[in-house]
């Protein structure tokens, strides 16, 4: 490591001592920047690391609404504008028990990099609360969502900040929320909230961006060893809107997916995942991955136990941080798992991705592989801003040529500082370098 970048995560550490997952984040991309802080010392002279270090505000409040019973909730909500050099702060936000503020912090903290990636004018933010949607009700969940936005309002704007689905936050969600700042601001202001529902200003394609752009990324990286999907076996963590859509296209190019996953186990279907089945299960009838077996008898299902035991070709992990640690990816290596491809947000711990770097698996960082997403949150702010509306099939060729770019970025950055292929060194030195550029530029602030 560089001196100067020591340093930097040296005070970072002593600020953020007790977040560990804001820490793992922020070592991964300080670790790749060697290079560049040689290249440039007028980063180190303008403070530029310890700046993009530390958020530029964080929000934590109190949410209190009443259950079904008629009990009064109280839940802690976040909203961390992390960086705004390239543009309003862009983020999803998180509903899981599990929220807390280090674990918006690095989701904030990736956002900055992954939305520089997308080549479109987006910051960086995340926010959530540690509320668990599940088995909660329609209504329940409606008012949860009002109370959130009750207090979020004050923060957030089209210009501004503008939010979107994460963990337990989807189309049903994002209509409460938008429905109650509506009536807070008195104002129809569209592009405040990204994700909506395509009946009323959401894009078209947006649910299902972050799983095909993640698709089309791993396309890419196989074609650069001459490969591509036929046949291949699969393995898709998660059953949400990342792992559905990832798994759609997976099966539309050619390649099998025999595993998915909800938090409580796996299904395994040897003659192929059945795409609709689990679509109906999972995002209309909000039940559980295990009842899959009620319709495909010879499925099986293991509960509580880790999906990427399932041999495969090629891994997808679509359902949360740190699920691939160094002992999983050793099993995935010697099963034969030649390519990983990141949906869900630093999936893999750092071991892990040595693991995978080490063997030659080609393997696709989370904030470039899964910036489908956020890309396509951009082009339905881009619609909603002269209220209009785009095809299908419109917006899926800009995807697609979004994350054809973003890999080629990747590359050609990971060349150009002599690891060639190293799509975490390319993902981290891209995004950083136009963040750092419009930082430097609008001088010290
Ligand atoms: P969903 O809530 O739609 O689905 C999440 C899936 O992951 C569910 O199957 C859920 O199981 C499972 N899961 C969640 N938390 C855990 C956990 N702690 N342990 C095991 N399984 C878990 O979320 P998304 O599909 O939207 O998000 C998945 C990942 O993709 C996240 O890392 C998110 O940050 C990332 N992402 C999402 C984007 C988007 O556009 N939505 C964009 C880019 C990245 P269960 O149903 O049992 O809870
Ligand atoms: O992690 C992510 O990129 C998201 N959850 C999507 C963010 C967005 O604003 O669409």
């Amino acid at each position: 490591m560089h001196p100067y970048i020591e340093k930097v995560f040296d005070i970072t550490c002593k600020r953020n001592h007790t977040e560990p997952l804001f820490l793992q984040a922020v070592q991964e991309v300080l670790e790749s920047l060697t290079p560049v802080v040689e290249e440039h010392p007028e980063l180190e002279e303008l403070n530029v690391l310890e700046r993009i270090c530390e958020p530029e505000r964080q929000v934590i409040f109190r949410i209190v609404w009443q259950d079904d019973q008629g009990h009064i909730q109280v839940n802690r909500g976040f909203r961390t504008a992390f960086n705004g050099a390239l543009g309003p702060y862009k983020g999803g936000l998180r509903f899981h028990p599990t929220v807390n503020n280090g674990m918006i912090k690095f989701l904030a903290f990736e956002q900055i990099f992954k939305n520089s990636l997308t080549g479109l004018q987006i910051g960086g933010g995340k926010g959530g609360a540690d509320f668990s949607p599940r088995g909660r009700s329609d209504s329940e969940v409606m008012r949860f969502c009002q109370a959130f936005m009750t207090e979020l309002c004050r923060y957030i704007g089209d210009r501004r900040d503008v939010p979107a689905g994460d963990i337990g936050v989807g189309a049903r969600e994002i209509g409460y929320l938008f429905g109650q700042y509506k009536r807070i601001t008195n104002r129809y202001e569209l592009g405040v909230l990204t994700g909506k529902s395509t009946e009323w200003g959401g894009s078209l394609a947006r649910k299902e961006a972050t799983g095909y752009g993640c698709v089309y990324f791993a396309q890419e990286m196989l074609k650069t060893s001459g490969e591509a999907f036929d046949g291949k076996t699969c393995v898709v963590s998660g059953s949400g809107n990342v792992a559905l859509y990832a798994m759609q296209k997976l099966e539309q190019l050619g390649a099998k997916v025999v595993a998915c996953s909800d938090s409580d186990g796996y299904i395994y279907h040897e003659k192929g995942i059945d795409f609709e089945l689990v679509r109906q299960i999972k995002e209309v009838d909000r039940q559980r991955i295990r009842t899959y077996l009620e319709t495909h008898k010879d499925a099986k299902y293991k509960a509580g136990c880790s999906v990427w035991e399932v041999p495969c070709q090629m891994a997808f992990p679509c359902a949360t941080q740190n699920e691939i640690t160094e002992d999983t990816a050793r099993v995935l290596i010697d099963n034969g798992c030649r390519l990983v491809c990141e949906g869900a947000n630093m999936p893999t711990t750092p071991e892990g991705v040595h693991i995978f770097q080490e063997a030659g698996v080609l393997y696709g960082p989370g904030k470039a592989a899964n910036a489908g997403g956020v890309a396509v949150s951009a082009l339905e702010m881009q619609q909603n801003a002269n209220w209009s509306a785009w095809t299908f099939d419109e917006v899926d060729q800009r995807l697609h040529k979004i994350m054809e770019k973003i890999h080629s970025t990747c590359l050609s950055h990971s060349q150009k500082y002599g690891r060639d292929q190293d799509y975490v060194m390319g993902a981290n030195i891209a995004g950083f370098l136009r963040v750092a550029q419009a930082m430097v530029a609008h001088g010290v602030v």
